[in-house]
């Protein structure tokens, strides 16, 4: 029979890529068939992401993928989404999605809708798992909807709107839901009552299948277009790319043992558990509770490299950003410095001048700057490291144990300066990559729904060595963070 091979659709906030997937001779391997940029920009409506566009450039990629497999006789076996979380489209009831899609950098204050709510924060987080932030899907689409009528007009989240594209079939799957704090995760089932608080019950919900239940063949116009010669299912992956990248913490080995980092356009700290976390405590730490590909991730959520891609963006020309490489070597060689600013600062969420909002950041945090690229870039790495070290204390304490290391997926875990920086500040081993976790989680998923693994654990169990990265921390470099 011939080799299966399995395609995953992975949007990130400042990219998106088609990778094709497969074991091949008792290794997995990965290729990026078609790689295209993403970001927002300035519409009527407000930020928005341009979804036509990106969905041009996944059957873009998707024909490449479907050539590999015809060029060297593998067969193509499934097609996975994965996405950015919180944002939406509303759907009319023939299909046609509203929009422009909205992002969440321009969300707006929440303020009012959270004094409109009878819910008190608390109960909110407790049928959740999500704390109050501006982001939230629900807490956006209530401060939009208090002026229209919601009637007839069902929410899709972006991988659900991909799968509909693909497929013709509506639904969503739990851990993409989860991120718009409207479902309870126990259940996993979207809330009647978190619903009607915020008046969304007149809004049709997707129905929710499982991770790995098939969403449908894909539409035979997609699939004359892609130039396939045979049926394909699409996949309900782990729709959210941060449960896609995490594919692999099942809690029932990881939970006490391993705390996990995604570091990409965000960071996301924390660790996988079975049962959500909602005590005040967490509550208080700021920690959420998404809905994983198995169990829940609590999960702290920080400005990642957002700040260096602003920053390169607004240092380079009208095209092309700055060039990092220069600058994260320059500072690679400068000493760590302990006056590090917060890296979940609310204030570096949205859009505009980026290098200015960091240097008031480091001048409240009493870190002095020159007037250099390399003095903001290195504040950005000390204080992402920090903040993730901040992270790991803060899930000990909420799941009582001192877990034995960290594992760093994502475009950050290729930054030696913020691994190494990691293991040194928590004394224990980092462990970095992959990089393309989203897109490996979102096929491990595949793999196991079609049986080839047993689940998404051994697909990464079985990466290829250059594909991961040890960090020792070294105990003559014990750096300590001095915020308080
Ligand atoms: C990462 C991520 C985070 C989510 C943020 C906004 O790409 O999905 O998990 O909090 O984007 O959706």
């Amino acid at each position: 029979a011939a080799e299966r091979a399995y395609a995953a659709v992975d949007l990130g906030a400042s990219s998106g890529r088609v990778v094709l997937g497969g074991l091949r001779t008792r290794r997995w391997h990965f290729e990026e068939v078609h790689r295209f940029a993403n970001g927002v920009s300035d519409t009527a409506a407000g930020l928005a992401w341009d979804l036509e566009q990106l969905f041009e450039e996944t059957l873009a990629g998707l024909r490449r993928a479907v050539e590999r497999c015809a060029a060297d006789g593998r067969r193509l076996s499934g097609i996975g989404v994965d996405s950015w979380g919180v944002d939406w489209v509303l759907v009319a009831p023939d299909g046609t999605p509203e929009l422009p899609g909205l992002s969440y950098r321009g969300a707006p204050d929440p303020a009012p809708v959270l004094a409109s709510r009878s819910l008190d924060p608390g109960a909110v987080y407790g049928i959740s798992g999500i704390p109050d932030q501006a982001i939230n899907t629900g807490l956006r689409l209530a401060a939009r909807s208090a002026s229209r009528d919601l009637a007839d007009r069902q929410l899709l989240f972006i991988p659900d709107l991909w799968v509909l594209g693909l497929t013709g079939n509506r639904g969503s799957d739990p851990t993409i839901a989860s991120t718009s704090q409207l479902l309870d995760p126990r259940t996993d089932r979207f809330s009647e009552t978190l619903l009607r608080d915020l008046g969304l019950d007149g809004l049709a919900m997707p129905d929710l299948e499982a991770v790995g239940a098939i969403a449908g063949p894909l539409r035979e116009a997609v699939r004359d277009g892609l130039g396939l010669p045979h049926d394909v299912p699409v996949f309900r992956v782990a729709g959210h790319d941060t449960a896609a990248a995490f594919a692999f913490a099942d809690p029932a080995r990881t939970e006490g043992v391993e705390a996990l980092v995604s570091s990409g356009t965000w960071s996301l700290v924390g660790a996988a558990v079975r049962e959500p976390i909602t005590t005040e405590q967490a509550e208080r730490l700021g920690f959420s509770n998404e809905r994983g590909a198995d169990g829940v991730l609590l999960l702290r959520n920080l400005t990642g490299l957002w700040m260096l891609q602003e920053c390169l963006r607004e240092w380079g020309g009208a095209e092309e950003p700055a060039d990092p490489a220069p600058l994260l070597d320059a500072v690679e060689r400068r000493e760590f410095d302990s006056r590090t600013f917060d890296a979940s600062a609310p204030e570096l969420l949205g859009t505009g001048d980026m290098e200015g909002r960091l240097r008031t950041l480091c001048a409240e945090a009493g870190r002095p700057l020159d007037d250099s690229r390399e003095s903001v870039v290195h504040a950005i790495i000390d204080s992402l490291a920090v903040t993730y070290a901040e992270g790991v204390r803060a899930t000990e304490q909420l799941i009582g144990t001192r877990v034995q290391r960290v594992r760093i997926v994502g475009g950050g875990s290729r930054n030696h300066r913020l691994c190494r920086l990691t293991a040194e500040l928590l004394q224990r081993p980092v462990i970095a990559g992959p990089t393309e976790a989203s897109a490996i989680g979102n096929i491990a998923v595949q793999a196991t729904a079609d049986g080839i693994v047993a689940s998404p654990s051994a697909v990464f169990d079985a990466l290829a060595p250059e594909q991961t990265r040890v960090y020792e921390p070294r105990p003559d470099r014990i750096v300590q963070e001095s915020r308080a």
